[in-house]
C-alpha cells in the first residue's frame, strides 16, 4: 500500500523535511533571474528574461533579493497552507463550488478527474481552486461561489495577489516596450490586466495526490491560455517539453523536468504573448506528472498567480508587430480563447475530436508534444 504523505510544502522553511530531488533524470535548463537586478535594469538580467521569452517561455526568479519578492514568497506560503485546509474539506463542500456551475465565469472548484490529460480522454489526476482576482478585491460579480475556509482568508489571498500583480506590471513593462508599445498607449501591456470583474486573472490552488506508479500526467499538456504565470512548487513533477531546436546533438527531443528551487519562483509565458507578439515570444508545452523518485509517495500542491487579459482583449499583433496583412484579420477576445481551449478539456463531456480543438499556441513551438 502506498502511504502518502498529505503535507503541503512551506515555501519557506519547509523543503529540509522533502525528500530530494532525484540527480539523475533529464532536467530542462531554466534561466535563473535576480529580482533585485531585474528592478535595477541589470542589462545580462535583461538579456536572460528576453532569450528565455525567445525560447523555452520559462524564467526562474529568485524573490529572495528585494522587499517586493520576500513578500511574495510569505504570500505563497499562507496559500499554500490554505490549500491544505481548503483541500481537505468534504467532497461535497468542495463540489458545491465547482465551476461548472458558474456558467461562463471559469472560476471556483475543478474536481479530480474533471478534465482530460490526452486526446483518447483519460481523466486527470488533479484539484483546482480558481479564485478570481476580481472576486478576491471585492470587485467581482463572477456568479463563482467560493467555500468558508476561502471566504474566510480572502485577505490574504487580496495581498498575494497584489504582491503578484505589481511584479507581473514590472514584467509587462518590459515586454510593452520590447514591443514598441509605450505607456500612454491604449494596448500598454499593464492596462490590459485589471482585477475586475472582466478579468480572467486567478489565484490558483492546486493538488496532484500521490500516484505513483500511474503513467498517465496528472495535469494535461497545455500552454498556459493568458499573459503570465507566477508558479510556486516544491515538488518535482512539473515537466516542459523541448523541442531539438533548443537541445545540444546530445540531447533528445520530449520531457524534461523542472527543478524546484528555494526561494524562487518560475514565471511563464502564456498565449497572450505569443499572439500580441506575433510569435516571436513562446508560450511552452508544460504538464504535470508523478513527481520523481522518493518524492513521489508525497501529494504534490503548487500554487499560481495567472495574470490573465482582461476578457475584452483581442489576441491579436500590437505594437510594432502590427502590419497592413494582420490589422484586416479578425481575432478572438481572450475571452473566446479560453472558453474555447476550456470546453474543449472538459471530461464529462469530452468526445473525439475535442483535444485537437483545445490546441493553443503550441504549433508556434513544437505540435509534436501535444499530439
Ligand atoms: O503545478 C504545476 O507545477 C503546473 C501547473 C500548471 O501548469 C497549470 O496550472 O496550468
Amino acid at each position: 500500500m502506498v502511504v502518502e504523505n498529505d503535507a503541503a510544502p512551506s515555501t519557506l522553511d519547509g523543503w529540509d523535511s522533502l525528500p530530494p530531488f532525484p540527480t539523475n533524470i533529464p532536467v530542462a535548463s531554466v534561466n535563473n533571474i535576480s529580482h533585485a537586478r531585474l528592478l535595477n535594469g541589470d542589462a545580462e538580467e535583461l538579456k536572460n528574461l528576453l532569450s528565455s521569452a525567445r525560447t523555452t517561455g520559462f524564467v526562474r526568479i529568485d524573490f529572495t533579493d528585494t522587499e517586493l519578492g520576500r513578500r511574495f514568497l510569505d504570500g505563497a506560503d499562507k496559500m499554500f497552507k490554505l490549500a491544505a485546509k481548503t483541500f481537505d474539506l468534504p467532497a461535497e463542500v468542495k463540489l458545491n463550488d465547482n465551476m461548472l456551475n458558474h456558467g461562463d465565469a471559469l472560476l471556483g472548484y475543478k474536481g479530480l478527474g474533471a478534465s482530460v490529460v490526452d486526446k483518447d480522454g483519460t481523466r486527470d489526476n488533479n484539484e483546482q481552486y480558481w479564485i478570481g482576482c476580481g472576486d478576491i478585491a471585492g470587485e467581482g460579480h463572477s456568479r463563482a461561489i467560493y467555500n468558508d475556509v476561502l471566504n474566510a482568508h480572502m485577505h490574504e489571498m487580496k495581498s498575494f495577489q497584489d504582491t503578484g500583480k505589481e511584479m507581473t506590471d514590472q514584467l509587462l513593462m518590459v515586454f510593452a516596450a520590447v514591443l514598441g508599445i509605450s505607456a500612454d498607449s491604449p494596448d500598454y501591456l499593464p492596462k490590459l490586466h485589471s482585477h475586475s470583474q472582466n478579468s480572467g486573472s486567478h489565484v490558483r490552488l492546486l493538488k496532484c495526490p500521490s500516484r505513483p506508479s500511474a503513467k498517465a500526467a496528472n495535469l494535461q499538456p497545455h500552454t498556459d491560455w493568458g499573459t503570465l504565470t507566477v508558479l510556486f512548487n516544491a515538488l518535482g513533477g512539473l515537466q516542459l517539453y523541448l523541442p531539438q531546436s533548443l537541445l545540444g546533438p546530445d540531447q533528445e527531443a520530449g520531457w524534461y523536468y523542472v527543478k524546484p528551487e528555494r526561494g524562487t519562483a518560475l514565471v511563464n509565458l502564456g498565449d497572450a504573448m505569443v499572439s500580441w507578439s506575433d510569435g516571436e515570444f513562446k508560450s511552452n508545452i508544460h504538464r504535470v506528472v508523478a513527481p520523481p523518485g522518493e518524492q513521489a509517495q508525497w501529494a504534490r500542491y503548487s500554487l499560481a498567480y495567472f495574470t490573465r487579459p482582461n476578457h475584452d482583449v483581442p489576441m491579436k499583433p500590437l505594437g510594432r508587430k502590427i502590419t497592413a496583412a494582420n490589422s484586416e484579420e479578425q481575432y478572438p477576445t481572450f475571452k473566446e480563447w479560453a472558453m474555447r481551449r476550456a470546453l474543449a478539456g472538459r471530461a464529462d463531456t469530452f468526445k473525439k475530436g475535442d483535444w485537437e480543438k483545445g490546441q493553443g499556441t503550441e504549433g508556434k513551438l513544437a505540435v509534436e508534444a501535444r499530439a
